[in-house]
């Protein structure tokens, strides 16, 4: 089985762009009449839905960003009466209101066919056993890659992330040969079965579909080789069903975008020019099929490059590179989102001034999260044990708010740099290396 959809996914360009202007033209007028925060954005442009022939009109609509989706929450962006919905998934959310995101079923139908098709690039097939431990629940990730295991036929092991000793247990007991995970939890995974004494081979693992947060090719390679697997791409987010927007094929040269359902655009993050081809720039989707929750132009913040070349798989639909970060502030910590915000919310609750630095890095694979907070001159002691009990007490309260753990630094009143303009607190070492 070398696709899942094999005329779709290796559909002639020129055909592949007649449908997507087919499903555009009828996507708008869907949005235009069932969503009026939508329809007043297109009214202030002074554009209609007979404006719209093709994907050559495309430029003429809004964008759409997550202050959007925050401003129409809950039901705001809604194109479907509730009725008609099935399910939602949710973004952590934590610096606003979460993005809820509502499917119908064929919403879900469609969404677990692109991540079947992800899948089967990897080499899957109903002879497989599939290990999926992205995180259930409102998190897209699991559910996503639960379903499309499901299209392939594959036996899916429902693990959900966590409990690393459980893993391991059935990876080995039951043989698994494909595993779904966060590559920073796939990479803390070859670690775990390497201290209870496992070698690669011993495993019956043949790929690993790895997404949710940037990595590295570094990252990849040692990922390979710690589970003796390949180790491919996927990409998503929640505004957009979630994983398989884009996959990677066996060629491993940018992750072809499910372009009968989605049209991807580079634009300039500062002016909204959209940019040619092979131009680094701010990936923008809209999507074609999408009934509860129809995001036209949507903004994602991830800095990427798309890429039109043919690829030696088959497939005709459009690349794009890995994304090479955010163009805005948040951060994803062992595949986790963190707003520095959060941070800065324990801090004032706790007593602390807002004077502080986050340094992310990461060291054997795995992100580390180093909180470095001044002391206020009437919380300064002297002691080691009185300053041990403060940072646990302020790691614990962060761990709380994050869901993970940093390290919390105490350091001297006035040592940190003051700021005149706006403030850099975040220093992510992880970008340097990459
Ligand atoms: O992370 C959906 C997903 C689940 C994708 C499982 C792949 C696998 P969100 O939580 O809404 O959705 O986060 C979306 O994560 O805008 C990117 O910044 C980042 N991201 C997702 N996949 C990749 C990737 C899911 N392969 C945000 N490489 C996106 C780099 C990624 N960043």
């Amino acid at each position: 089985m070398r696709y899942f959809q094999e005329e779709i996914e290796t559909m002639p360009r020129e055909q592949l762009r007649g449908l997507q202007s087919k499903k555009l033209v009828q996507q708008v007028k869907h949005v235009y009449e069932h969503v009026p925060y939508y329809r007043s954005l297109m009214e202030k442009k002074g554009v209609t839905p007979d404006d719209i022939h093709g994907v050559e009109d495309l430029y003429k609509l809004p964008f759409l960003s997550k202050a959007d989706l925050r401003e129409t929450y809950p039901y705001g962006m809604l194109a479907v009466p509730l009725a008609d919905c099935v399910r939602i998934h949710s973004t952590s959310g934590t610096t606003g209101k979460r993005v809820i995101a509502y499917y119908t079923q064929k919403d879900i139908d469609l969404w677990e066919d692109c991540c079947a098709r992800a899948i089967v690039a990897a080499g899957g097939s109903k002879e497989d056993v599939v290990q999926v431990c992205y995180g259930y629940g409102l998190f897209t990730g699991g559910s996503g890659l639960h379903g499309g295991s499901h299209k392939v036929g594959c036996l899916t092991l429902p693990m959900s992330s966590g409990n690393t000793e459980r893993q391991i247990q059935f990876l080995m007991d039951l043989k698994s040969t494909i595993i779904c995970c966060t590559p920073s939890y796939a990479a803390y995974i070859g670690e775990a079965l390497k201290e209870r004494g496992y070698k690669p081979e011993d495993n019956s693992l043949k790929a690993g579909i790895f997404g949710a947060e940037p990595w590295t090719e570094e990252m990849r390679r040692d990922i390979e080789k710690s589970l003796g697997i390949k180790a491919y791409d996927i990409y998503g987010l929640t505004e957009t069903s979630g994983p398989g927007v884009a996959f990677e094929c066996s060629e491993q040269k940018g992750m072809h975008i499910n372009e009968d359902h989605f049209i991807a655009e580079i634009i300039d993050p500062d002016t909204g020019e959209v940019l040619p081809d092979g131009e680094k720039g701010e990936l923008v989707f809209t999507s074609l099929d999408k009934e509860a929750f129809p995001l036209l132009r949507y903004r994602t913040r991830d800095i990427c490059v798309l890429s039109r070349k043919q690829c030696s798989c088959g497939r005709t639909h459009v690349r794009m590179a890995k994304p090479m970060g955010r163009s805005d502030d948040m951060m994803i910590i062992r595949g986790v989102n963190v707003f520095p915000s959060q941070i800065e919310t324990v801090l004032l609750n706790e007593g602390y001034a807002p004077n502080y630095r986050i340094e992310v890095d990461r060291v054997n694979n795995s992100d580390t999260l180093d909180v470095y907070v001044e002391l206020l001159p009437e919380q300064f002691t002297d002691t080691v044990s009185g300053i041990t009990k403060m940072e646990r007490r302020l790691q614990e309260a962060i761990k709380i708010m994050l869901g993970i753990s940093p390290v919390v630094h105490l350091v001297a009143p006035k040592t940190i740099a003051r700021s005149e303009g706006k403030a850099v607190r975040v220093i992510d070492k992880r970008k340097l290396h990459d």
